[in-house]
């Protein structure tokens, strides 16, 4: 069977796992061709960290998507997630609109968590990250960004099911064809995904056990593994399941091994799982 192909626009940062980082060997396990855009280089997550060196790259951005013009390059995905600079959100949505319309965008709006928008995000860039992901087939944002996104509040701790629900029908109402929403709690003790997939108004979710820290990077790493799923041909049901299933590995193997959780999680020794599911 042909390889599937992806081209993943999104941060490549030095520490922490974020991103680029565990979304290659993913992506890589789940027999996807990955085709690189990193959209800016960071020494570490900006999560705590001081010093981060930041090297942007809107003028790589641009060089790159000139160059695949120019191969006519053909793909199955445009995944966009962390830019930082608005001029990039709208070069790439205009690759996309121009030179593969057919293909799958997929868009994790990655510009805040815990109520806040990250260090280095301003409010004109949420503005055009909004209107990307009305243009998008799958946006993947938790639940600090749906808020940004929807201009609601923020919906914190526990909540009932039907008020993921109404948050994922606003996001469609935005444009966007499929909703999964991260990191949403319905009881006490568990994390999980809600899906809604606005052409046959069905909902999906999946639960993990929640323990009481912040892991980084494990919105990317969902977010990879339901972009490999989507591009699989997997329904939202199934891979909702195996997204909170390799979450739940990942997150009691980084406990076992008591890892600086600044550092990013150990997704590494699970990897497999993936290879076997998806290595034909
Ligand atoms: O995991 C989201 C993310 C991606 N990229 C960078 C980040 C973060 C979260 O902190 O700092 C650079």
């Amino acid at each position: 069977m042909v390889q599937k192909r992806i081209i993943l626009a999104n941060d490549l940062s030095g520490i922490g796992k974020v991103a680029l980082t565990p979304a290659i060997p993913i992506m890589a396990c789940c027999q996807i061709e990955t085709i690189l855009l990193p959209t800016i280089l960071l020494s570490s997550h900006t999560g705590g960290f001081a010093q981060i060196a930041i090297q942007e790259l809107l003028d790589f951005t641009n060089q790159s998507l000139e160059q695949w013009k120019a191969l006519n390059l053909k793909t199955d995905a445009l995944f966009i997630g962390y830019c930082r600079q608005m001029e990039q959100l709208k070069v790439l949505l205009d690759y996309h609109t121009t030179q593969s319309p057919n293909s799958l965008l997929i868009v994790d709006p990655i510009m805040g968590d815990h109520g806040k928008l990250y260090s280095g995000f301003t409010e004109e860039y949420v503005q055009q990250m909004r209107s990307v992901c009305s243009k998008a087939d799958v946006i993947l944002p938790n639940l600090t960004e749906a808020a940004l996104l929807t201009q609601t509040e923020c919906l914190e701790g526990v909540q009932p099911v039907a008020a993921y629900q109404a948050l994922a029908r606003k996001l469609a109402d935005l444009g966007a064809k499929k909703i999964i929403l991260t990191g949403i709690q319905s009881e006490v003790g568990s994390i999980g995904l809600l899906s809604y997939d606005a052409a046959t108004e069905q909902f999906a979710t999946a639960f993990t056990p929640h323990y009481p820290h912040h892991f980084f990077g494990t919105g990317d790493i969902v977010s990879a593994i339901l972009s490999a799923c989507m591009l699989q041909g997997y329904t939202l049901e199934k891979a909702l399941i195996l997204a909170t299933t390799f979450l739940e590995a990942t997150l009691q193997e980084t406990i076992t091994q008591e890892i600086d959780l600044q550092y990013g999680v150990a997704f590494e020794p699970h990897l497999h799982l993936l290879t076997q599911l998806f290595h034909s």
